[in-house]
């Protein structure tokens, strides 16, 4: 039997780096120059069939196309409810709208959606155009993206797809993969859970009933991990806050490096500087953490 089905996954990025063209190309198999800039949302469907171990499944993707601007950004956070996939998009001509993809939009989907795990894709798109400076500053940050928020994920989806692409929607390279792999992680996500976010839990759970010295990397990572949850109040945000800025830091939850470590504990005071905490406690909270770190023994 058929499994079907039904996933949003929308396109984010800024104005003109191709996200319409994307999905026309993609859904329509055609490439308009004229094609007018869109206003506001519009939502195109296509079917992807995938055979995973043998189970034949039918993956139906609503594709939602948005005005992809800083500053909509309720606008852009309605829309992102409720997806269970995003396309990140940038255009490898313009390097800021490539900078964006974490300085803005991973984010803003990741304060957006919460607690939910999404899978990532990110493109460097009009790759028809690019120079050699263009390619080499794009691969550069996807080769740290894919590290930051897509660590592993690759092994889960068939070889010759991948979590970032240089695409054109106008010679139609690598649109089509794009949309395959989307519509694989997504297979995927659905049976998977959240390795780092199970850890955060385990770790207000199991903190809570925690005494004694932390010498560790390890331990010390977790009583800061714990910390922030208290000092943050509220422990889903918190642990959505610590997820996202670990991956800002380049942490690996499993093997958490004291360097690594240092460089989340400035993220993690900044937003609970952000929270409007006082002032004076975060100092005291910052220099023990940053004391704990300095007597890391491992
Ligand atoms: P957006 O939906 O992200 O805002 P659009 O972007 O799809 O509207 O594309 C913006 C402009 O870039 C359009 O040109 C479009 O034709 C062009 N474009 C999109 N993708 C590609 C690509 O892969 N290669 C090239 N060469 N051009 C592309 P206009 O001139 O209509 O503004
Ligand atoms: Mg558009």
């Amino acid at each position: 039997m058929v499994k079907k089905t039904l996933k949003k996954v929308v396109l984010l990025g800024e104005s003109a780096v191709g996200k319409t063209s994307l999905i026309k190309r993609f859904v329509h198999d055609e490439f308009a120059d004229d094609y007018i800039s869109t206003i506001g949302t519009k939502v195109s469907k296509k079917v992807i069939n995938l055979n995973v171990d043998g189970q034949e499944t039918e993956v139906n993707l609503m594709i939602w196309d948005m005005l992809g601007r800083e500053g909509y950004m309720s606008t852009q956070a309605r829309q992102i409810v409720g997806a269970q996939g995003v396309i990140i998009v940038g255009d490898v001509t313009r390097p800021e709208t490539m900078a964006n993809l974490e300085k803005y939009w991973i984010p803003m989907v990741l304060r957006t959606v919460g607690t939910v795990k999404l899978p990532f894709i990110f493109l460097g798109n009009k790759v028809d155009l690019a120079d050699e400076d263009a390619l080499v500053n794009t691969l550069d940050i996807m080769s740290e993206l894919e590290e930051r928020y897509n660590y592993g994920m690759k092994q889960h989806i068939p070889e010759h797809l991948n979590t970032w692409f240089l695409t054109s929607a106008k010679t139609g390279e690598k649109v089509e993969e794009t949309f395959e792999s989307m519509a694989n992680l997504l297979f995927y996500f659905d049976r998977a859970e959240d390795p780092f976010y199970t850890r955060i839990q385990d770790i207000i759970i199991k903190g809570l009933a925690d005494i004694g010295p932390r010498t560790t990397t390890i331990e010390v990572f977790d009583q800061i991990m714990f910390e922030f949850s208290e000092a943050f109040g509220n422990m889903q945000t918190a642990g959505n806050i610590i997820r996202e800025e670990a991956a800002r830091s380049g942490l690996d939850h499993n093997n958490p490096k004291k360097e690594k470590v240092r460089a989340l504990v400035d993220y993690l005071i900044d937003a609970l500087l952000e929270e409007q905490m006082d002032e004076e406690i975060l100092k005291e909270l910052k220099s023990r953490w940053l004391e704990a770190i300095d007597n890391i023994q491992d």
